[in-house]
């Protein structure tokens, strides 16, 4: 009579493994158990073969089978398939690893609630109808994205991208020179209440970009429309361009400071020091106005 025993000869995984999250620089382990000892593995990342070396690494120690990166980059993100065979039977197994740009989320976007706060600004009234908007300055370095910011405002409220006139392709110098006021519409062409000022941006130097007294002029509304800078002869106050009796549309009610988040402008002390001295300006006249701000809510 034969004796024995069978057991399987497929190839099985005995253990799952959880999708990976990683930050940059860290170890990723992949480890899975099978059920034979003797099997041909394969590993691959995204359908393509990966093969032992540099910062990867596989092991096979009896029915344990390890994939390992070590300092993991931006290119480790994909799928990581391990395919196990036997006499032509085989079995395969998948791992998400995701790299991580950040450990948290710096913010929380609701893209559901875009309409609401569309329609909250479109609807927005102010008190004091002789005003007709809110004029909103953006200040900052040259190529910060000041003009990009009125660009992508503009599209939001288009409901299409618009491609920017405004915008610098290589920015070495402030691409924007000229004072102009952009007013934003729905696509049904209704003026919306605010309105945004693009100006030269800020150097480092002295000498170049905008002018401190221009910037401070612009906040008061003395500047006119379409007016070009010359950073190194502010509009004097004679001047017949120069505005002296500005009315409360023409001066800037609030003050928005851009700064690149993406790359470190060098000599950010110097603008960060000019920004703060417009800051200081501005904090000044608005309480010189307030009784006129409050007529804007
Ligand atoms: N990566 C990245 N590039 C941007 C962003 N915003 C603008 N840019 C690019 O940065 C460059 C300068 O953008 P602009 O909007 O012209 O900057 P600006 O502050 O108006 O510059 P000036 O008018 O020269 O002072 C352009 O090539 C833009 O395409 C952004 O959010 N991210
Ligand atoms: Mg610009």
């Amino acid at each position: 009579m034969f004796r024995g025993s069978w057991f399987s000869t497929t190839p099985e995984f005995k253990s799952t493994v959880p999708d990976q999250k990683v930050k940059r620089e860290q170890k990723v382990e992949i480890k899975v158990n099978v059920n034979l000892e003797d099997l041909k593995v394969d590993w691959t990342k995204d359908g393509a073969t990966l093969f032992d070396g540099g910062r990867i690494h596989f092991s096979q120690k009896e029915k344990t089978l390890t994939l390992t990166i070590d300092k993991v980059e931006e290119v480790d993100d994909g799928k990581y398939t391990v395919t196990i065979t036997k006499d032509s039977r085989s079995a395969s197994y998948s791992v998400k690893v995701t790299v991580l740009d950040y450990e948290h989320n710096w913010r929380v976007i609701r893209w559901g609630e875009k309409v609401d706060v569309m329609h909250g600004l479109e609807d927005m009234a102010l008190k004091n109808p002789e005003t007709k908007h809110v004029r909103l300055l953006l200040l900052g370095p040259v190529g910060a994205g000041k003009s990009s910011i009125i660009n992508s405002i503009n599209s939001i409220f288009q409901d299409r991208v618009m491609i920017g006139t405004l915008v610098a392709a290589t920015p070495s110098f402030s691409f924007t020179r000229n004072y102009n006021t952009y007013e934003i519409t729905t696509k049904q062409g209704k003026a919306l209440p605010f309105v945004f000022n693009d100006i030269m941006g800020l150097e480092t130097s002295a000498e170049e970009g905008i002018h401190l007294e221009d910037i401070k002029s612009v906040i008061g509304g003395h500047i006119p429309e379409d007016y070009m800078f010359d950073p190194s002869h502010p509009l004097s106050s004679h001047d017949r361009r120069y505005n002296i009796s500005p009315a409360l549309s023409d001066r800037v009610h609030c003050l928005v400071s851009v700064v690149a988040a993406d790359r470190v402008s060098p000599g950010l002390d110097k603008y960060l020091e000019k920004m703060r001295e417009v800051r200081k300006h501005a904090s000044k006249l608005s309480k010189t106005f307030q009784h006129e701000h409050d007529l804007l809510q």
